[in-house]
């Protein structure tokens, strides 16, 4: 067992450190959080194109330690706006930005001017929380001029909803050439995973939700309910757990977020729970994280804890470790953006294995509505996407957008 949770407050779940100073932290931050409600307006204008500082006095982010960045410390910039639930966000090696729109567009976007140009469409089904969902660029390019993503379709025999992955060159600025690497992932109109990216190994790793099925979680014969890992044709990934499989690890519910610690091999997923129960796991090779059988840290012999969980959920979406000095005191955080509760977090680790986290910090609290996609720029920003133009969310003008976030 990796840790426990206690349920303290309506919105996080802190972990029972027994350390006074992690109360003290944990005190503070619930009670701004209570302050921060009542301070910021979920209707608070929208954030005007930059370079226009947007932070709020009376930062929610009042646990951190001494010397580390607070919400007052930091300026947000509109890099974007008017796009459709940005999915994913990544970076081309010039700079620029790769954004996947869940609606089936693929796009490049000038971080200075906000020039959106399309490099493609898709037929994707965007239906429900499918679409075109997650991307990553070859770690090889522009040599190896290759996009990876995946994302939803209609089964053209059977009518159903299936996920897939497949690589698309881009030649100038149109991508095509499409070769489909994994087929028929079981989909449907939500618990459809797709966080694709290429791990510290080189090989591609994609997650994949239960599809509202959720024994197949269970069932190492199934694509659906895991973490994938496999080589840039699709082939099972030397190492991987089970012979001749895609899978990696299994029991998993929805998981959105995707992302490495330096030095680690392993990542770390953020992953929707039911009404209780939204997790960071550390995954493990042949790992069973639980769904449905167990939830959160539950101790359970046979079943890997997350290493934090909350109840009631938040829905947790994409993440990041942050492995740059730009903003002070966040290098070696895990920074993720919630849909449900409209912010950004921070965890801090208890030590440098990050098997349990110490504090937990909430910034920008419905100040951009639904946050899904975030991604660290060549530069150290923090690069976010809203996501209120996808059916559940309050759409403000120029909805959606992607943010940029520097330290002062
Ligand atoms: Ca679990």
């Amino acid at each position: 067992m990796r840790g426990r949770t206690t349920e303290v407050g309506r919105r996080t779940g802190w972990p029972a450190m027994g350390m006074q100073t992690v109360l003290l932290c944990a005190a503070l931050a619930l009670a701004s959080v209570a302050a921060g409600c009542s301070g910021i307006s979920p209707t608070a204008p929208p954030v005007t194109s930059s370079p226009t500082a947007t932070s709020t006095p009376g930062s929610i982010d009042s646990g951190g330690q001494a010397g580390e960045a607070l919400e007052a410390d930091l300026s947000v910039e509109v890099v974007a706006q008017g796009l459709t639930v940005p999915w994913e966000i990544r970076f081309f090696p010039d700079g620029a930005l790769l954004v996947t729109e869940r609606t089936g567009r693929v796009l490049r976007i000038d971080p200075e001017t906000g020039a959106v140009s399309e490099l493609g469409r898709l037929p994707v089904a965007s239906e429900g929380e499918g679409g075109l969902l997650g991307a990553a660029l070859d770690p090889g390019f522009p040599t190896q001029p290759y996009l990876y993503l995946a994302y939803t379709y209609r089964d053209a025999a059977d009518g159903g909803l299936r996920n897939r992955v497949s690589r698309l060159t881009l030649t100038g600025d149109a991508i095509g050439g499409e070769k489909v690497l994994v087929d028929g992932i079981p989909g449907a109109g939500n618990h459809d995973g797709s966080r694709v990216a290429f791990g510290p190994d080189g090989y591609l790793w994609v997650t994949t939700g239960d599809a509202g099925r959720e024994d197949l979680a269970q069932n190492v014969g199934s694509l659906a309910g895991k973490v994938l890992r496999m080589d840039r044709e699709g082939h099972p990934a030397p190492g991987n757990p089970f012979d001749d499989s895609l899978v990696y690890s299994y029991g998993h519910r929805n998981p959105q977020g995707l992302a490495w610690r330096e030095g680690d091999p392993d990542p770390y997923v953020t992953e929707h729970g039911p009404s209780k129960n939204d997790e960071v796991n550390h995954i493990e090779a042949g790992g069973n994280f639980g769904w449905p059988v167990v939830g959160g840290m539950a101790g359970e012999p046979g079943f890997v804890d997350a290493v934090y969980a909350w109840s009631p959920t938040i829905a947790p979406a994409g993440a990041v470790f942050y492995e740059a000095d730009a903003i002070r005191g966040w290098r070696g955080s895990l920074l993720f953006v919630t849909l449900k509760e409209s912010d950004l977090r921070r965890l801090t680790p208890t030590d440098a294995s990050f098997s349990a986290v110490s504090e937990e910090h909430v910034l920008f609290d419905s100040r951009f509505g639904r946050l899904r996609s975030i991604a660290v720029g060549p530069d150290g920003a923090v690069y976010l996407g809203t996501s209120n133009r996808d059916g559940r969310g309050d759409e403000s003008e120029g909805d959606d957008k992607i943010l940029r976030i520097t330290a002062r």
